[in-house]
């Protein structure tokens, strides 16, 4: 097919990509990389399906909370059903876990809490009759989540929520969590592999590296580490007090805990609407988490960070993540126009393609290795929204233009390199064509 010429036929082609890549009830990442169902990239596309087939955007969040634990967790993947998805499904086991639902695989942890803002952003969609209807229909899931998030990744009750696995980071392979592995959280037998130069052995275990270009994704090294996490969580039956004995990972990540905070002020929304109470506890904590966010800026610095669970040393790594307290929404003035000044400095995140996923200045800064560098459109949709959020309208329609013109030139690409907007990853990748689909359209509605 002829590359689409003309906006108009550009949204035509991000609904053929979102068509292509429907399952039914659930729409996959991408059709060979990522076969299954992933929590926020259906989040993202629910985003750009609600303008054009509201009632597939509520499907696509009932079919991920089909995969719901009785605990509240909701998982990062649900797997597709068939024989051959056997492996991945067996690679988690997470029926082992006595929450895990029945009906269904799903892995054993979780993803960027986006869940919220997928519900209201469909229910401001909606009549106000059937928004009240959507939401009482979703918030006793939405509430045990935001429970589950406190109960079991919030032990000392601080206010953070530690992540165990890179995945449930949804930035894989970003500098601060590749930072601490390579520095002290390294099992010794990968060491030794990686000492011994035998690492090739992973790219034999690996998909990505069948579709994409290796030199664009995690090492082979970094994969493994991935996969021993995994296998100590399952070891572990993904209990929590278990793997906080062994784990290799416990970190207070920046981007998850924006997230969250925002989902929390979402879920406050929802909870008003529908006229439910929630819980004074919960109150409690969620106030706790908007104050302790404060406590991941570096003053120094002058940047915010995740912070080790254990040590409470902020990973001094830049990333994307320093611009997420934006979308959060509850910083100060004065920081937030420190963060836009970051964001509009050539050495740091103004890169002719924004936004890079690292700084153009960091030493991990690779313009085409995954989360190290380049450009992708949901972490820029989430800074749009929170330029919007403190006023910064001029800047939130510059990057919104960009991103847009980025995928009209480039295609509907996972990610581009933010020096020469070539695109890079899979192609025909679901997010990209749901909020290239909701940016349009909030720019047609402006204009
Ligand atoms: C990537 O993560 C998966 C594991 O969850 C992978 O590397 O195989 C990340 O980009 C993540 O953010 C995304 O949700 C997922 C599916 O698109 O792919």
């Amino acid at each position: 097919m002829a590359k689409p010429q003309t906006p108009t036929d550009f949204i035509q082609e991000a609904k053929r990509v979102l068509q292509e890549n429907d399952r039914g009830t659930h729409t996959v990442p991408s059709g060979h990389l990522y076969p299954h169902q992933w929590f926020w990239d259906s989040c993202f596309i629910s985003i750009g399906q609600r303008h054009y087939d509201i009632d597939r955007a509520q499907t696509e969040i009932l079919s991920l909370l089909s995969g719901q634990w009785s605990n509240g967790m909701v998982p990062n993947i649900v797997f597709e059903n068939g024989i051959s998805y056997q492996r991945d499904r067996d690679l988690w086991q997470s029926k082992i876990n006595p929450f895990s639902p029945d009906h269904v695989s799903t892995s054993g942890i979780t993803q960027p809490p986006m869940l919220a803002e997928a519900i209201v952003r469909i229910g401001d969609k909606l009549p106000l009759g059937e928004r009240r209807t959507w939401y009482k229909m979703v918030y006793p899931s939405l509430l045990r989540y935001h429970q589950w998030l406190y109960n079991d990744r919030d032990p000392h009750q601080e206010g953070l929520i530690l992540l165990i696995h890179p995945w449930e980071t949804g930035l894989d392979n970003t500098p601060p969590w590749m930072g601490a592995m390579h520095d002290h959280l390294m099992p010794w037998w990968i060491r030794g592999i990686e000492r011994l130069h035998i690492d090739w052995i992973e790219s034999l275990l690996r998909r990505d590296t069948r579709y994409v270009p290796a030199y664009q994704r995690l090492s082979n090294i970094e994969a493994l580490v991935f996969f021993d996490t995994q296998r100590r969580l399952k070891r572990k039956a993904y209990n929590i007090d278990k793997i906080l004995d062994h784990s290799l990972f416990a970190i207070e990540d920046l981007v998850f805990n924006s997230i969250f905070i925002r989902a929390n002020e979402l879920l406050r929304h929802v909870a008003k609407s529908i006229r439910e109470e929630l819980p004074e506890d919960l109150l409690k904590k969620m106030k706790k988490t908007t104050e302790t966010l404060e406590d991941l800026w570096d003053p120094y610095a002058g940047e915010y960070y995740s912070r080790d669970f254990v040590t409470h040393h902020l990973l001094q790594e830049p990333s994307i993540a320093a611009l997420m307290p934006l979308y959060a929404g509850c910083i100060s003035k004065e920081r937030a126009g420190h963060l836009v000044s970051m964001l509009e400095n050539h050495h740091i995140f103004g890169t002719p393609f924004p936004v890079p996923s690292v700084p153009a200045n960091s030493a991990w800064f690779s313009p085409k290795t995954y989360w190290q560098g380049p450009t992708w459109i949901n972490t820029n949709w989430l800074i749009i929204d929170g330029l919007r959020r403190y006023g910064y309208d001029t800047q939130a329609e510059t990057l919104t233009a960009k991103t847009l013109q980025l995928v009209e030139t480039s295609g509907l690409s996972e990610y581009f390199d933010p020096m020469t907007g070539e695109p890079a990853g899979i192609d025909n990748f679901s997010w990209t064509a749901a909020l290239y689909i909701d940016l349009k359209s909030g720019q047609k509605k402006k204009s």
